[in-house]
């Protein structure tokens, strides 16, 4: 609303400055005073249920004063700990070659990033992405190029398939499916995506996933990709991603919530306007899951998703950890 009536005003300036023959460049160059306030804030917000027990760890860092990047790194590294949640790190479902690979990424208020994908046999994917974000020249390190750098790094190797896990794929196996894509909501809790806004005002966000289950070997998803499954610009906002990777990818989802909160939408509305770009550009969208999760410079936050089922777990000094239902299209 603020952003629309500075437009507004801007639009009128304009045109009184075109009839007096003036430039309203100035004017545009400056909008600082009409930036939002920053009110809500420490705040984190992440992915499903599990982002319950990620945002209290990350709310340990909030809550000193500390930063968003360390929040939301240590946040979603309890979820990649957990060999229980069967979608994130350790106990994560492997591809139809029983391989787990994971793909991470991880951004800050500088606009800085680091991304792996096709990791394999390192429990924290989250880590070394920030090690690619603030040790190397790039962005993205992939297969076995990001395990050697993660060695490097001092990572240690660890066999990330579970007992539950394999016995999963060999059951999948079985069935002879060739459908990779998850039934809707019955995986009822997905990759972890994280943002948050630290005392000092600024916004950070991470994303961690093993990706679908049974995917073929060597495919990598939305949730590594700067601007799909992750996207930050400290002016703005931050958001991240859920659901079927490839129709992330196809809309630049997260990229597209950040732009579409700089025009001045809300951040549930920038969701639900992403959503309806991914609809769009997916025939199938009736039988995918797409959510995206969105947190403003002034600590408002929101989602919207295809379909009914999707959450989000939100930490703030008003509200100790709680999980939001989000609207949907269906
Ligand atoms: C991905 N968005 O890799 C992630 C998680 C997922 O079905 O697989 N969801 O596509």
């Amino acid at each position: 609303m603020t952003n629309r009536r500075h437009f507004l005003k801007i639009g009128g300036l304009s045109s009184l400055l075109a009839a007096m023959g003036l430039s309203s460049c100035e004017t545009e160059k400056n909008p600082t005073s009409e930036k939002p306030k920053v009110q809500n804030k420490p705040i984190v917000i992440s992915t499903w249920e599990h982002g319950i027990e990620a945002n209290a760890s990350a709310w340990e860092v909030l809550s000193k004063g500390g930063s968003a990047l360390d929040a939301v790194e240590q946040g979603v590294r309890t979820t990649e700990s957990d060999p229980k949640i069967s979608t994130v790190g350790i106990g994560g479902r492997p591809d139809r070659n029983g391989v787990v690979s994971l793909d991470a990424c991880i951004m800050n208020e500088e606009g800085d990033c680091g991304s792996v994908a096709f990791l394999q046999n390192i429990e924290h994917p989250i880590s070394v992405a920030r090690k690619v974000m603030e040790e190397t020249q790039h962005v993205m390190l992939v297969g076995q190029g990001a395990l050697d750098f993660a060695k490097e790094q001092g990572f240690e190797e660890k066999n990330l398939l579970t007992e539950e896990a394999e016995a999963d794929w060999k059951k999948w196996l079985e069935s002879n499916s060739q459908d990779v894509r998850p039934e809707i909501n019955v995986e009822n809790h997905d990759t972890i995506g994280m943002v948050a806004l630290d005392e000092a005002g600024n916004l950070s966000g991470a994303c961690t996933t093993s990706g679908a289950a049974w995917k073929l070997h060597g495919r990598v998803g939305d949730s590594p990709i700067i601007g799909a499954g992750l996207y930050v610009d400290n002016e703005v906002g931050a958001a991240t991603a859920t659901g079927w990777g490839e129709a992330v990818i196809r809309a630049v989802g997260c990229f597209l919530v950040v732009e579409f909160m700089r025009q001045g939408h809300s951040p549930e509305d920038a969701c639900r306007l992403a959503v309806e770009r991914v609809i769009s550009k997916n025939p199938d969208w009736k039988e995918i899951q797409v959510g995206f999760l969105a947190l403003n410079k002034a600590g408002e936050h929101g989602s919207y998703c295809i379909q009914t089922g999707f959450d989000y777990a939100l930490y703030d000094q008003q509200n100790e950890n709680v999980m939001i239902k989000a609207k949907s299209r269906i």
